[in-house]
């Protein structure tokens, strides 16, 4: 019997190394366990809706911070099928920012913090978040980033960002390896 992918995701601001974190780790995943992996990004610019989002973040269009918001949330759910035709038929993913980037984007403009997670509510959940932080005193304002309800049920890794790639990269497949087991066994989480 196939096992089920797991979905891994990275969060934290720019230029802390996500990409190449995403990276590092897929390779992990592939050439550790030899199991298929496939890294995505959010938003993803290649669909009619990432376009729009392109030229916004290019500033080249103005938007409604609501609009902007769904944009995004829509960005995701046109990737939810997707999403669990890769974990169901045994594909990892390892995703570079979702749900709480679009919350903790759009809650910094001071748009209410129910309102903007209402729209992620229904998507796939992630089994691990890595959030990767350049000091620890971000790390303990974590609960700032898109509220502390939202950390409740996958599990939250802080890193500490602030390393060189490969100390980052190595603690980060030590917690894979630790917990892929285990949640390979529950079945895929849904965003309350
Ligand atoms: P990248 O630089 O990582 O491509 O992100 N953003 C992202 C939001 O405002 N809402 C979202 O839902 C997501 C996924 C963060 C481009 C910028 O888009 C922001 C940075
Ligand atoms: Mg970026």
């Amino acid at each position: 019997m196939t096992k089920r992918g797991l979905f891994i995701l990275f969060e934290g601001a720019d230029r802390v190394g996500k990409s190449t974190q995403v990276q590092s780790l897929t390779n992990h995943i592939s050439n550790s366990r030899n199991l298929p992996t496939k890294s995505l990004r959010f938003p993803d610019r290649t669909t009619p809706i990432g376009q729009i989002l392109n030229q916004y973040l290019q500033n080249s269009t103005n938007m409604d911070d609501r609009a902007l918001h769904l944009l995004f949330s829509s960005n995701r759910w046109e990737a939810k099928d997707s999403i669990l035709e890769l974990l169901n038929s045994g594909t990892n993913i390892v995703v570079d920012r979702y749900s709480y980037s679009g919350v903790a984007y759009t809650a910094a403009k001071g748009i209410d913090v129910d309102w903007c997670y209402s729209c992620e509510s229904g998507l796939p959940e992630p089994d691990i978040v890595f959030y990767l932080s350049m000091s620890t005193e971000d790390a303990t304002k974590r609960g700032d980033y898109g509220g502390e309800r939202y950390e409740k049920r996958p599990s939250w890794k802080v890193i500490n960002a602030n390393r060189t790639v490969e100390e980052v990269s190595n603690e980060i497949n030590q917690i894979f390896d630790f917990e892929f087991e285990s949640l390979q066994k529950k079945p895929i989480g849904t965003l309350k």
